[in-house]
């Protein structure tokens, strides 16, 4: 096994299960009404391909059958799976996407040993935009890509479809992910030429029967970089123009595009605040040009050179007062947090400040900022940590993207197993699974996957999914414990360099976000600092205000302190500091002797596998845990605290670290 399979591996069936499925033996079939089609046929043919891989016999009794009348994919995929006797299951829906959505969710549930003919699922996507943004370069490069080179092969395309692209849009389906855009937010105006569109027409042609609509990152200066126009201004005639019959030429080879994804005035990209215009005239002017053929997802991630006060604040300021005034097909797209998909953050302010506006969230599916693919480290409940928040304004931040969705940056490539770490596979299925339904449980996606990918024994299930769970917050611990954040290498994000201080820019410096010096620690972002506390509603910045009284694992966020100040454990703030780090440290030690333990219980290669890069993830968050420890001291001068081992080398030694060949950037 060498993880090629995903969660789709559809290992066979045995004890009662399998009985269970041979007692129901089912065949495939059509009720009168539902006719074929190219996206029937595949959900027809996974369910032929799980059953026969899962141990239903060949001779049938009973039936499974797809009642979806409309053909096409059109609908958003609701399904419903009842038994109508007792030897006929239903999958119906409107149309053939709901079929499609309901047979994998159907081999979910085999999978997991339900009995067959007990199964009864009522499902509804919570948002109609579920979405993986591929961060691929034009040249096969991946930025932040941990997992090989990118999966879309510009070269070979049109003439040539590398299969690899229809075993992801299956996968995708699998988890009910519809949209995906290509190519990366900072993004060439190649894209947009005639030969790249004949290009993405072939994806979109392979990728329909899949239910995924392709989205392309557009670059705002395009009508300058290949239009031959002088301005990009959003409000000039004739680059509305160029925009509009670029569209149509779009439109013409590839009729289901979904839109543009757009990254302007944010590090370096061209956008409509060039010609003095807002974000909402540039948005608004590509949603024109669309019409109501597509959408404009376009990103609130900017943070300007001019005020680096708190670029924690920025996004707000830049955008709430826009709201109200993006046309109906823009959705507004905002990262979880309001700095940059750091280990913890606290949930974007911005989520519940703009009802008028569609919002979608952004997550971060490949790792940057936590140990890139080497690191184990299941993401739910960090993603959950956001979508759950009650933003004080109406609704928690799941419910504040209902009318937008979901977007995950992707963290697939080429290499064989897709994600680079097997268990980083978790990472693209949770994120799936958590924008059909936010309210998922994080152990009940990660019992769900482990048991359809790894193996179904229930020892097994309840220690990994046990791993998995604590893995996150292990991160968190031996990076950026308690509120802290960005303390990671220049430009490649690997390893701890909290003493950077010189970058051209204040907000690129680790040391802008920890103001640590000899007296103290954390970003006072209270009244008496940024003041960024201000833009969450007043019942959530109560929770924040207060040092003492608020959760701890948000403290540096919001608060500078001194290194003698009492945590609530009793501990100063130095020494619960260390206290982390070491716990840190420790979660990762007894994660790879949870693993060790379960060598009988997983193929050879694949327990390999995991248990070298575990054995890096150690070596790592000790580097993490001495070059921090290291680092505050030289500030701080303060002995470490009783019982804490001193770190392996002096703070020289992890400064001198230099890793040219670091992957990603
Ligand atoms: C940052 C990444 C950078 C991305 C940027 C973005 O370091 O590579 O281009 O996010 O989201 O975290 O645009």
């Amino acid at each position: 096994e060498d993880g090629y399979a995903l969660w789709l591996r559809y290992a066979p069936l045995g004890g009662d299960a399998l009985a269970r499925l041979q007692g129901f033996a089912p065949r495939v079939e059509r009720a009168s009404g539902t006719t074929g089609g190219p996206m029937l046929a595949v959900a027809e043919a996974e369910l032929a391909r799980g059953l026969t891989s899962l141990g239903a016999p060949a001779k049938t009794k009973g039936s499974i059958r797809l009642d979806c009348p409309r053909a096409g994919g059109d609908g958003d995929g609701s399904f419903h799976i009842r038994a109508v006797d007792a030897r006929t299951l239903v999958i119906a829906g409107a149309d053939h996407r709901a079929c499609l959505y309901g047979a994998f969710a159907l081999l979910r549930e085999l999978s997991l040993g339900r009995d067959p003919r007990a199964i009864e699922l009522d499902e509804r996507p919570a948002m109609p935009l579920r979405m993986l943004d591929h961060w691929d370069n034009v040249d096969g490069s991946v930025e932040r890509g941990y997992a090989g080179r990118s999966i879309f092969d510009w070269w070979r395309l049109p003439d040539h479809l590398d299969r690899r692209l229809i075993d992801y849009a299956r996968a995708n389906a699998s988890i009910g992910i519809d949209a995906v855009a290509v190519n990366n937010v900072n993004a060439p105006a190649i894209f947009l030429e005639p030969r790249f569109i004949a290009k993405l027409r072939r994806i979109a042609d392979a990728w329909r029967p899949y239910g995924i609509r392709v989205f392309l990152s557009a670059r705002f200066s395009a009508p300058r970089d290949i239009g031959g126009l002088a301005t990009a201004d959003p409000l000039d005639p004739a680059v509305r123009r160029w925009w509009k019959a670029k569209a149509d030429e779009i439109y013409a080879a590839i009729p289901d595009f979904g839109g543009f994804l757009v990254k302007a005035n944010s590090e370096g990209q061209p956008g409509p605040q060039d010609y003095g215009r807002s974000h909402a005239d540039g948005a608004n002017m590509l949603a024109a040009a669309l019409g109501s053929r597509g959408t404009v997802i376009w990103r609130a991630f900017v943070y300007s050179a001019e005020d680096a006060s708190d670029r924690a604040k920025q996004a707000y300021a830049d955008f709430v007062p826009l709201d109200g005034q993006f046309a109906d097909n823009v959705i507004v797209q905002v990262k979880n947090g309001p700095i940059d998909f750091q280990p913890r953050e606290p949930f974007h302010p911005i989520f519940g400040a703009m009802p008028k506006t569609r919002l979608m969230f952004e997550g971060q599916i490949t790792k940057e900022y936590l140990g890139f693919s080497t690191h184990l480290a299941f993401l739910a409940p960090l993603w959950k940590e956001a979508l759950d928040a009650d933003t004080g304004r109406g609704g928690t931040v799941a419910g504040m993207v209902r009318r937008g969705g979901m977007a995950g940056v992707a963290n697939v490539g080429s290499d064989r197993n897709w994600t680079g770490g097997h268990f980083d596979q978790a990472n693209w299925y949770a994120f799936g699974r958590l924008a059909w339904n936010p309210s998922l449980a994080s152990e009940a996606v990660a019992r769900e996957w482990a048991a359809q990918t790894l193996g179904r024994d229930a020892g097994f299930l309840d220690a990994v999914t046990a791993m998995m769970l604590g893995s996150r917050q292990a991160v968190v611990d031996y990076m950026t414990p308690l509120g802290l954040a960005h303390q990671m290498g220049t430009n490649h994000h690997y390893g701890p360099a909290p003493w950077v201080c010189d970058l051209a820019r204040p907000e690129w410096n680790p040391c802008y976000y920890s103001r640590a010096d000899a007296h103290g620690i954390g970003f006072d972002r209270t009244a008496s600092g940024s003041d960024a506390l201000a833009q969450y509603a007043p019942s959530v910045a109560d929770e924040w205000r207060d040092p003492k009284a608020m959760d701890e694992d948000y403290l540096l966020w919001f608060h500078h302190l001194p290194w003698d100040w009492r945590t609530r454990s009793g501990r100063s703030l130095w020494a619960e500091l260390v206290h982390r780090y070491d716990r840190g440290v420790a979660a990762v030690d007894a994660m790879a002797a949870t693993w060790d333990a379960q060598r009988s219980h997983v193929d050879a290669e694949r327990f390999a596998d995991v248990a070298e890069d575990l054995k890096v993830q150690q070596r790592e968050a000790r580097w993490w845990r001495d070059a921090s420890i290291a680092w505050w001291q030289s500030l701080n001068g303060l002995p470490l605290p009783a019982g804490a081992a001193p770190p392996a080398h002096d703070i020289d030694h992890y400064r001198a670290l230099a890793f040219p060949e670091a992957p990603g950037i």
